[in-house]
C-alpha cells in the first residue's frame, strides 16, 4: 500500500485495518472466501485502466492487443474447465450475469419459474424488491415443509400450470445438492429453458467435488469469489446456439465497457482450479461443512434440511430463543463473523430472522483443518448459549485470535491454497 499511504493516508488506513480484521476472525460468511495473492495482483494491474466493448477481435476502441488475449484464455479456460461450449466472462455480478440470460431468450412479462428466496433463492430470481421482478413475470417453488429439501413433485405441478418460459434451479441457501437431472425432464415437459444459478458452489462443481449442472441447462450461471476463489464477478456458461444472443444481451445490452482486470481474475481462477491443490480444498470444505453440521447437532441444534451435502450449514435457532440477528451480532463480538439468514416459514420479522448460515470456504482456505472446526463449533456453541455475555464474548474472541495467527491469511508471505 506504498502509494496508496502516500496519496490517502485514510484510506490506507481502513485497508490495514480490513487486512488486521480479515486475519484476527474467522469468516464463516458462506458468499466469501480468501482468494490467493496472484488474484490480488492481477486485480490490482494495469489491466484495470482499459477500456473495452465488444468481444476479442471486435471491440470499439483502440489497443486491444493483449486485453484480446487475456478474454480469449478465460473463455477458452472457462470452456474447458466446466466442458462447456459457450463463456461469456463479462458480466460485473452474478445478477448481472441472471438478467442477461433472462433478456437474451425472454421478452418483458415473460413467465419464470423460480425457488423462493426465504425457502434458498436468490434476489435475481424475482424477489420482489429485485428488478427482475418488475422485469418478469415470476413463480416461486417451496422446499418441503418436513425434509426442507425441493419438492420436485411440487415444481413439476407448478412448472404445468404456470407454464413458465424458464426454469431456475439455483440458490444462495439451500445446504442440500440439487437434481439437475430432474429440473431439465420438468423444464423439458413444459418446453421451459433451464438456467441453474451455481454462483455459491462453482469452486465444488469445478474440482468435480459435487455433480455440474452443465449437462442438463440451457445456461448456468455463476460468481467466481465464492467457493471459486476467484476475485470478483459473474460468469455465464451456455450451449453455443445462445452465443449470439448472450453476447448481445450482456454488449450492448446490459453492460457498457467490461473490467479486463477482473476478466484476467477469471483467467487465473480457471486455471488455478484444475491443479490437484484445489481438489483437495474443495473436497476439505465439503468435509468441513459435514463435520460442522454433526458437531452442531450433536449439540442439539436443528438444521435446515438436517445436514448439507456442500460448503454451506444454514441453523434455525426458533427453538434456541435467539433471533439470527442476535447470533450474528453476539458471534461477530466473539471474532466469529457469518450472517443471519431468513429460513422456510420464518416467523420471525424479516430483520430479526430465525436462521443464521455458515459457510466453510474460507476456513478450509486459510488451512484449518478438522481440530479447528470442532474448536469452532464449540466456540460457536457457547456465544449462542450466552449473547449477552460480554466477558463470555470477549474470551472467545481472545481464543479465536490466537487460533487465527496461526493460520495466516496473507501476513508472513503466505497465501491461500493453490
Ligand atoms: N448472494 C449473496 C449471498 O449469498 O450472501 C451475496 O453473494
Amino acid at each position: 500500500m506504498h502509494y496508496l499511504s502516500k496519496d490517502d493516508p485514510a484510506l490506507a488506513r481502513l485497508v490495514g485495518q480490513e487486512e488486521q480484521r480479515i486475519e484476527e476472525t474467522i469468516n464463516l460468511i458462506a458468499a466469501e472466501n480468501h482468494c490467493p495473492r496472484s488474484i490480488l495482483e492481477v486485480m490490482g494491474s494495469v489491466l484495470n485502466c482499459k477500456t473495452i466493448e465488444g468481444y476479442p477481435g471486435h471491440r470499439f476502441h483502440a489497443g486491444c492487443k493483449y486485453v484480446d488475449e487475456v478474454e480469449q484464455l478465460a473463455i477458452e479456460r472457462g470452456k474447458r474447465l466446466f466442458n462447456a461450449e459457450y463463456v461469456n466472462v463479462q458480466p460485473h455480478s452474478g445478477t448481472s450475469a441472471n438478467l442477461a440470460v433472462y433478456f437474451s431468450v425472454l421478452k418483458t412479462g415473460d413467465r419464470i419459474l423460480a425457488m423462493s428466496l426465504p425457502h434458498g433463492g436468490h434476489l435475481s430470481h424475482g424477489h420482489q424488491a429485485s428488478i427482475t421482478s418488475t422485469c418478469f413475470n415470476f413463480a416461486h417453488y417451496s422446499v418441503d415443509p418436513q425434509s426442507h429439501q425441493i419438492d420436485y413433485d411440487q415444481v413439476r405441478q407448478m412448472a404445468h400450470q404456470f407454464n413458465p418460459k424458464m426454469i431456475v434451479a439455483g440458490a444462495s441457501s439451500y445446504p442440500r445438492l440439487i437434481d439437475y437431472a430432474q429440473m431439465a425432464a420438468i423444464a423439458g415437459e413444459v418446453s421451459a429453458f433451464l438456467l441453474v444459478d451455481m454462483a455459491h458452489i462453482a469452486g465444488l462443481v469445478a474440482a468435480r467435488a459435487i455433480p455440474s449442472p452443465v449437462p442438463y441447462s440451457d445456461f448456468v450461471t455463476f460468481t467466481t469469489y465464492k467457493t471459486m476463489m476467484g476475485g470478483r464477478g459473474g460468469v455465464i456458461l451456455a450451449r453455443e446456439e445462445y452465443k449470439k444472443k448472450l453476447n448481445k444481451a450482456i454488449f450492448p445490452g446490459s453492460q457498457g465497457t467490461s473490467a479486463v482486470n477482473l476478466i484476467a481474475a477469471k483467467a487465473l481462477i480457471f486455471k488455478l482450479a484444475t491443479q490437484p491443490e484445489y481438489a483437495v480444498l474443495q473436497h476439505k470444505t465439503i468435509a468441513h461443512a459435514r463435520l460442522l453440521a454433526e458437531q452442531l447437532t450433536e449439540k442439539g441444534y436443528r438444521l435446515i434440511t438436517g445436514g448439507t451435502d456442500n460448503h454451506q450449514v444454514v441453523v434455525d435457532l426458533a427453538a434456541k430463543s435467539i433471533s439470527g440477528s442476535k447470533a450474528e451480532t453476539a458471534l461477530e463480538q466473539a471474532g466469529i463473523v457469518l450472517n443471519r439468514n431468513v429460513i422456510p416459514r420464518d416467523a420471525e420479522t424479516p430483520g430479526q430472522v430465525s436462521g443464521i448460515r455458515i459457510g466453510t470456504a474460507a476456513v478450509a482456505a486459510r488451512g484449518m483443518g478438522e481440530s479447528e472446526v470442532s474448536v469452532i463449533a464449540n466456540l460457536i456453541d457457547q456465544v449462542l448459549s450466552a449473547p449477552d455475555n460480554m466477558p463470555l464474548l470477549e474470551e472467545v474472541k481472545k481464543t479465536v485470535k490466537s487460533m487465527c495467527s496461526r493460520f495466516p491469511v496473507y501476513t508472513a508471505g503466505s497465501s491461500p491454497v493453490p
